[in-house]
């Protein structure tokens, strides 16, 4: 008797850590950079493919698997540029540069054109591909104004709900549809509004970033 109840309730247990861990599991888009200016990747010389820039966040309460988890682009072919791998824990983020496509590209036989964020506008996707299904986890679309230099797009801070242009390098308020809140881009760490350095009259900038 204790045997049985022994094995239902490692069953029962068993059952609530797939089913939970599923219901937390959130990976989302984080920030993009399509149109870097400078060196994002750190290895020493500016390249407008290397340099851009995509990372993720786990929003969910527990650890995700990434094996599976795809990056695409507004390519009609619906071809790769990146295939995750590894864990990524509750609340980290990760990064992949145009640099990081590329070898993955070329190592998978996928043409080698990096993440491919065109600078006139273009889609951003995040995919699952689990068993036969491919599914759609998360998308965001932007226009040319979201890739001028150096300008990131992410999610707000405070929030998973709206995206914002982090465009303290290269200011625009007025942007739409997605405006800039005068923050600089956070590659590799959670989004933060965090303001630019003091080169110049950043005292606008300062105001409208918190
Ligand atoms: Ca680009
Ligand atoms: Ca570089
Ligand atoms: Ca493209
Ligand atoms: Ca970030």
């Amino acid at each position: 008797m204790k045997k049985a109840l022994f094995i239902f309730l490692s069953i029962f247990i068993s059952i609530t850590i797939v089913f939970s861990t599923r219901s937390s599991a959130e990976v989302l888009l984080n920030e993009f950079m399509a149109d870097p200016a400078r060196d994002w990747d750190g290895d020493g010389e500016y390249n407008y493919r290397n340099d851009e820039w995509v990372e993720i966040i786990n929003a969910g309460d527990s650890a995700v698997d990434l094996d599976g988890y795809l990056l695409c682009d507004g390519n009609e072919e619906m071809l790769w540029r990146y295939q995750f791998s590894g864990i990524l824990q509750s609340g980290e983020v990760l990064i992949i540069f145009g640099s990081d496509s590329r070898i993955w590209e070329e190592a998978n036989g996928f043409p080698i054109y990096g993440l491919s964020l065109n600078n006139s506008g273009d889609t951003v996707s995040l995919f699952k591909v689990s068993g036969g299904d491919t599914l759609l986890v998360d998308s965001v679309d932007y226009t040319n104004s979201a890739a001028e230099d150096d300008r990131s797009v992410g999610r707000d801070p405070e929030g998973i709900a709206g995206w914002e242009l982090f465009d303290a390098y290269n200011p625009c308020p007025e942007c739409t549809p997605i405006s800039g809140n005068g923050c600089v881009p956070t590659p590799g760490s959670v989004n933060n509004y965090v303001t630019g350095t003091e080169e110049t009259s950043w005292g606008n900038i300062k105001s409208i970033c918190r």
